[in-house]
């Protein structure tokens, strides 16, 4: 409330100005985000692992009026609030405001904006209301049975809606626990689970396979008592990115859980689960969570019969408002009041299976959405760079891999470290290529365009720069 008297700074309302903020997981993080929106003022999280130029992007993009930071972000942020003219705010600043009144804020309101990559441009704004988020929220308590003795542990980052809505706000709604890390790390987040106190987990399959590998590099005694205490947690959930059968199988060997896989999108929050009591189907995303409508439509856009692919579209109260500044991408993303997700399923015996994106230039790596198109953009820059295609390759670590096909200019010469050296001041580390082919001439048709799935097979065939 103290951030919030100190946000208005004597003004009734904040009538949905964007406060950016760009904190590490913790307190502050939350009285920061509970600020905003007791103030009335749209939130706007941001992520901080990225590079500059994405931060001026969604600070601008938001035409957000203030950035709050801390000591650690301040090196990051407060050039970019200077360069775009945006007060400053620290955290040490605003968490001692006066009383005042705070406003009503009617739950029709927007409330938070999350950025998220997609096929065209730069990314955009993901607009959710109060009213979008509690329902995102409540789904969940309902579907998972969130109650008050129940305590998680964050390892994931706070701009995207797994961290935000289903570990820190679903704990917070129910009067849970949520214990917080600044970052993920595999011995400590064992350590906790050891401790004995944590009752849910949720994680991408990346953030599995690392448990995985830190469990199997433990001494034999360890190992039994790591798997002791996983055994008693009450839910283990798995998402943002497909959960390969292995991993759930290994998974449940060592832990004796057998992993909650559930579906969603910024967009949308999360739309389809396994249960938490009954059958987990391995491989399958399970069915609608209360109150979010899921339907399959076909290319001619009408919905398809069981066992027939078709793209994925979800109706309901958790679905977002708008792209922010985007009316026209907002209405190209609905089709008859329903979002169309990009993503291609298939309904067996009532439970969807993903199939997987319809666009090939959609990466998910490490459980982020990149785009292809805007790495390119940005290796395009780079000066012995002629021509370049970005895709993602299947790797078992990270789901996909960022793989470039470049082509480069007469006697320019280019290593991967070298190009991951150069990008590093433009791309988040997880958008950085990390496998990289240099061609003569990249695979295109009669029309001239880039073959991706040709480009995509040439990572197999030949000889490529790699890093692990
Ligand atoms: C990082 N690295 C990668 C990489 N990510 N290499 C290849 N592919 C990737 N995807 C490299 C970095 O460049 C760096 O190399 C080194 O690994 C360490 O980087 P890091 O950033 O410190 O990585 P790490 O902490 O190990 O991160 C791994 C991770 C993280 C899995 C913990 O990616 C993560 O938190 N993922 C979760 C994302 C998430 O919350 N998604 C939800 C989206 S919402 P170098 O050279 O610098 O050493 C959504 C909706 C839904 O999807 O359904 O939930
Ligand atoms: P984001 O836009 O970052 O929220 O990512 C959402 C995307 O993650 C979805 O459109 C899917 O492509 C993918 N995704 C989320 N959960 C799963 C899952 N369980 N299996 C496969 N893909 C998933």
């Amino acid at each position: 409330m103290r951030v919030a008297k100190a946000l208005l700074a004597g003004r009734a309302d904040l009538h949905e100005e964007r406060v950016a903020f760009l904190l590490p997981p913790g307190i502050p993080w939350i009285a920061t985000l509970w600020g905003i929106w007791q103030a009335g003022g749209i939130a706007v999280p941001l992520a901080l692992g990225s590079a500059r130029p994405e931060l001026e992007h969604y600070i601008g993009d938001a035409g957000a009026s203030a950035i709050i930071f801390d000591a650690a972000t301040e090196a990051m942020a407060e050039p970019i609030a200077s360069a775009q003219n945006i007060a400053t705010l620290t955290y040490k600043e605003i968490q001692n405001g006066a009383l005042i009144e705070l406003p009503d804020v009617a739950i029709e309101r927007r409330a938070m904006i999350l950025y998220t990559s997609g096929t065209t441009n730069r990314p955009k704004g993901v607009v959710a209301t109060h009213a979008n988020i509690a329902a995102q929220i409540s789904t969940l308590v309902e579907a998972w049975e969130w109650q008050a003795d129940d305590r998680t542990l964050l390892c994931l980052p706070l701009h995207h809606v797994h961290g935000i809505i289903n570990v820190v706000s679903c704990a917070l709604w129910s009067g849970a626990t949520c214990e917080m890390m600044t970052r993920f790390d595999a011995n400590v987040v064992w350590e906790r689970i050891a401790s004995g106190v944590l009752t849910v987990f949720m994680a991408v399959p990346t953030i599995y396979l690392r448990l995985i590998s830190a469990w199997e590099a433990a001494p034999a005694l360890r190992q039994l008592e790591l798997s002791h205490a996983a055994a008693k947690l009450r839910l283990m959930v798995s998402g943002s990115a497909a959960l390969p059968v292995s991993t759930l199988e290994r998974w449940k060997e060592i832990s004796g859980h057998i992993l909650l896989e559930r579906y969603g999108m910024t967009e949308i929050g999360m739309a389809l689960s396994n249960p938490l009591h009954g059958k987990r189907v391995p491989g399958s995303v399970g069915i609608p969570l209360p109150g979010v409508q899921v339907r399959l439509c076909g290319q001619d856009g009408e919905p398809v019969a069981e066992g027939i692919p078709g793209e994925i579209e979800v109706r309901g109260p958790s679905v977002f408002s708008e792209y922010w500044g985007k009316p026209e991408a907002t209405r190209e993303a609905f089709h008859e009041g329903w979002f169309r997700t990009g993503d291609t399923a298939v309904a067996e015996n009532s439970v969807y299976r993903i199939l997987g994106r319809t666009s090939i230039d959609i990466l998910k790596t490490g459980g982020h959405k990149v785009s292809a198109l805007e790495i390119e953009e940005v290796l395009l820059q780079h000066p012995g760079i002629a021509e370049c295609a970005v895709v993602g390759v299947a790797d078992e670590e990270w789901g996909q891999r960022v793989a470039a096909a470049v082509v480069l200019r007469a006697g320019a010469a280019l290593s991967l470290d070298s190009l991951r050296a150069w990008a590093r001041e433009l791309l988040a580390g997880h958008e950085l290529p990390s496998r990289l082919l240099v061609l003569e001439a990249l695979p295109r048709n009669a029309m001239g365009k880039v073959m991706k799935p040709a480009v995509t097979n040439l990572f197999s065939e030949t000889t490529i720069q790699m890093r692990s």
